[in-house]
């Protein structure tokens, strides 16, 4: 039986406790029994493409858009978003993703788009008719966004978009890319984000990728897409501060993932030890495997805290939050590695069988670490917003 405590921490209101019982009774029914499908490339395209739509149907992907456009809450509430990845976590990685997705293809639409993009786009990701996506990385930028090459020149009423995006999830599936390129100088400051449809003109996949824990992945290239300049996101320039605007939200949301992969690993282990005999007694006796399991449930609780209060501060506080969306990011990734490692470890040979729930886990957790900004990238933000905030500098919405 998964530990609920946490819920009645100060962070939550009385329908976030609703929603998390609601959406763990719903993700015990729609989602874990389909949580092992999707083998080889088809196999999960057709399964991510099921997850979404089981989770369209469950009413999950309106909180993945605002209400004006077909969604839930007036504005996104990002302890909501945490508390669905994190229990779509502990049952698919898969179901997480393409939950996660929706929001991270969305968001960016939600928060910059014109009103008539909006109301073309967001109802048809809330219904789970179109698929959405995030394409900043490029083959030479990654962790450096202001050093991106893919550019768009204007051309009468229309962008020209010349280059090529990689690790874009979704790549492949998305009906909807939200593409960031060069309009303007070199550095973050040239940058602009549009919207390319799936089928337009000039777009077309390079290459899929296959990854450890198998997910829809892509590289795009661009030669010649034209798209209309409506399709543009708030103005010519805005890109990285759309990118990063973006990322503040969502980075929470990633640290919930790594918390559902955590808490479910800490399950597991402790199913595993109170049943396993050795030397006549439970594995569970053995003072070892004591410490290794409170290092797991302070890990777990941590980054709840973290991940939670970086939430609750964009929910409650607003403002900026790089600081506390790096932070709960940065400690709950790591942490949701070691944990998932100890509970390999206390797996001994079983928890490296393939397809074992562990080693899943093992591998579902890695990619955390890497995407929407390495771990060393969230400790470049956690140190400059730390000076800023130590310079009076910060707008510092945790200090309020
Ligand atoms: N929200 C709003 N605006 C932001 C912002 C944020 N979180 N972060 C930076 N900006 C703005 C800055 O205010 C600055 O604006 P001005 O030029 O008007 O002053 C501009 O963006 C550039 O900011 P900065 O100089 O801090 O940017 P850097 O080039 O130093 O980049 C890092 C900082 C490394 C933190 C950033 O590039 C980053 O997060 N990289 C990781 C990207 C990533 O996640 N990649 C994975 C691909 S997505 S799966």
């Amino acid at each position: 039986m998964p530990d609920r405590s946490f819920l009645r921490w100060p962070f939550f209101e009385d329908s976030h406790r609703d929603l998390a019982e609601r959406i763990e009774s719903w993700t015990a029914r729609e989602i874990a029994p389909h949580a092992a499908e999707g083998h080889g490339r088809d196999e999960v395209d057709r399964a991510a493409l099921g997850f979404v739509k089981a989770l369209a149907g469950g009413g999950w992907l309106g909180h993945c858009v605002p209400a004006p456009w077909g969604g839930k809450n007036e504005d996104y509430d990002v302890r909501s978003l945490c508390l669905i990845r994190e229990t779509l976590a502990r049952a698919s990685g898969l179901a997480e993703f393409a939950f996660a997705m929706q929001l991270l293809g969305g968001a960016p639409i939600a928060l910059f788009g014109s009103g008539a993009l909006k109301k073309e786009i967001l109802p048809g990701f809330v219904s789970g008719e179109r698929i959405g996506a995030f394409a900043l990385s490029e083959p030479g930028a990654g962790s450096n966004p202001g050093e991106l090459i893919t550019t768009a020149r204007r051309d009468g009423g229309d962008y020209i978009i010349d280059g090529e995006k990689t690790w874009v999830s979704n790549g492949g599936i998305a009906t909807q890319y939200v593409v960031f390129v060069r309009t303007g100088d070199p550095g973050p400051r040239g940058l602009s984000a549009l919207v390319v449809d799936a089928d337009a003109t000039g777009l077309s996949v390079a290459e899929r990728i296959d990854v450890v824990a198998p997910h829809p992945l892509a590289r795009l290239r661009f030669e010649g897409c034209r798209v209309a300049a409506d399709r543009l996101l708030g103005s010519e320039g805005d890109g990285f501060r759309i990118a990063m605007t973006t990322l503040d939200m969502a980075r929470p949301t990633v640290g919930a993932a790594a918390l559902g992969f955590a808490r479910r690993a800490l399950d597991e282990t402790l199913a595993r030890v109170s049943t396993r005999q050795i030397g006549g007694q439970p594995l569970a006796d053995y003072q070892m495997t004591k410490a290794k399991i409170a290092d797991m449930a302070v890990a777990v609780d941590t980054s709840a805290l973290l991940v939670y209060r970086a939430a609750w501060t964009r929910d409650v506080l607003g403002g900026r939050t790089s600081l506390e969306s790096s932070q709960a990011k940065l400690f709950a990734t790591e942490a949701a590695q070691e944990v998932v490692d100890q509970a390999v470890q206390l797996h001994g040979g079983e928890g490296v069988v393939a397809g074992s729930a562990v080693e899943t886990l093992y591998r579902e957790v890695r990619a955390l670490r890497i995407y929407e900004g390495t771990s060393e990238i969230q400790k470049l933000v956690i140190a400059r917003e730390t000076m800023k905030n130590f310079s009076g500098q910060g707008n510092g919405a945790s200090s309020t």
